[in-house]
């Protein structure tokens, strides 16, 4: 085993999002979000429950602060709630709400952890939703206004800003595929939603950084790494369809690139010309960023089954060990997405936003939590960062996915993703082995380990 360092400026950090975890889904005059109504539609969410209460950190965020710092965390990644800040989605301001982010954020500086705030993270106002969404133009100027508020409130002391998490499920798996607030089936509409929240991207950026002096300001995408599971052509090109969904249509605009030209072909009964793009908003989106956010879990393994004499499957994923969200666990697809991401966008800095696997391990009889396969899940994701670090890439930081078990969206409860155990009947916490582990790479700066 080698202890591989990593270097001295590396952050390492912890993630998590407001719906998931703070619960108050009513407190202090917040408004409603799409997911506070969408989880209470019966059949929406797996095992029934909603994120009403959560973990309830939006009351016993100081205990969890105090557990980030007891594992040596360095710096916390969190996102705001929109209908807490503007219950009505625009205009009037709620202070009650701003004021929980404030305790939050000056909680964590005096306990030396950075905060590394998002905007958003899914929980758009139901207000905004009544009139369209994010398929409506309108939701771009409305989410400047809410950055606005945010960023002038927070600026003096949150100097780290991810504008959006994942696009891709934001808008796809929301408006297309219905399996997200706020649950519809239509194309055409998430393909509008996607622009226009790219295009709010672009235009938050230079608002955060006027209020927020010195800040360093970027976006969060899910990202996947393709491998065409046999060398023939129809796998090829399935995989290349893929990663021109999930990866290209992202990253190209917000890179320079514009829509790539492929997937343009390929959606073009659902664009209408692509009518919702208004001059000036390309270059609004391409808009100079301080770092890009990628969230990593799995790979994807793509085979065209309808192909005729499709050629054998060389790639074959049912060999490897899934986690309870039923993703393959292939550290080295992290290593070979970093590589490039960077060689094909050359993003300043790269973090690792979110990483980390679904088991449900629980306390034993002693009332340790011996969560074994998550432990080697992050040891051998780290070692593929580290190598990648070795090989050029300019990744600063990583954020395990999560922080606590959490609601899971879709799933509810029944997936656990925390380094810290949580029991939702009582609240209380038990840092998994996987966090005392982590908390000793951090103290370390280095992961004990074989690549
Ligand atoms: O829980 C989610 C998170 O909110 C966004 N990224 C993926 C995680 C696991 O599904």
């Amino acid at each position: 085993m080698t202890t591989y360092h990593f270097p001295k400026s590396f952050i390492w950090g912890a993630a998590t999002s407001s719906y998931q975890i703070e619960g108050a889904w009513q407190a202090d005059g917040k408004g409603e979000s799409i997911w506070d109504r969408f989880s209470h539609i019966p059949g929406k969410i797996e095992d029934g429950s909603t994120g009403d209460v959560a973990c309830d950190h939006y009351y016993r965020w100081p205990e969890d602060v105090a557990l980030m710092r007891s594992l040596n965390l360095q710096a916390y990644r969190f996102s705001i709630a929109w209908p807490r800040i503007l219950p009505e989605g625009v205009g009037r301001v709620n202070q009650k709400g701003l004021d929980f982010y404030g305790r939050l954020v000056d909680g964590l500086l005096e306990a030396g952890i950075t905060p590394f705030a998002t905007l958003y993270h899914w929980d758009l106002p139901q207000v905004l939703q009544n009139k369209g969404g994010w398929p409506e133009r309108f939701l771009v100027d409305a989410f400047a206004e809410y950055a606005d508020v945010v960023s002038r409130h927070l600026g003096d002391r949150v100097k780290n800003w991810m504008t959006h998490n994942e696009p891709w499920v934001a808008t796809f798996v929301a408006y297309q595929m219905g399996e997200h607030a706020p649950g519809l089936h239509d194309q055409a509409a998430a393909l509008r939603a996607a622009h226009h929240l790219l295009v709010s991207h672009g235009r938050a950026v230079p608002i955060i950084r006027a209020n927020s002096p010195d800040a360093e300001v970027g976006i969060v995408l899910n990202t996947t790494h393709v491998y065409p599971a046999s060398a023939s052509a129809a796998d090829y090109h399935q995989g290349r369809w893929l990663d021109g969904w999930i990866n290209r249509w992202f990253m190209d605009p917000l890179y320079g690139r514009h829509y790539p030209a492929d997937m343009v072909a390929a959606f073009s009964d659902q664009l209408h010309g692509m009518d919702f793009v208004q001059p000036g908003d390309m270059d609004a989106i391409a808009v100079h960023t301080d770092f890009l956010g990628v969230n990593y879990y799995t790979r994807s393994v793509n085979r065209d089954d309808n192909a005729p004499d499709n050629l054998p499957r060389a790639v074959d994923p049912s060999l490897n060990e899934h986690t309870e969200m039923g993703w393959e666990v292939y550290p080295d697809a992290l290593f070979e997405l970093l590589m490039r991401l960077h060689t094909d966008y050359r993003a300043p800095k790269l973090y690792i936003t979110e990483n980390g696997a679904s088991y449900s391990d629980g306390p034993d009889a002693t009332g340790r939590v011996p969560d074994t396969r998550r432990l080697d899940y992050l040891r051998h994701h780290l070692l593929a960062c580290h190598r990648a670090i070795e090989n050029g890439v300019p990744l600063a930081g990583y954020f395990a996915w999560s922080l606590l078990d959490n609601f899971e969206w879709a799933k509810g409860f029944s997936q656990r993703f925390g380094l810290v155990w949580v029991d939702y009947e009582t609240q209380q916490r038990i840092p998994k082995d996987s966090a005392l582990w982590y908390r000793d790479v951090i103290g370390r700066n280095g992961v004990i380990g074989d690549r």
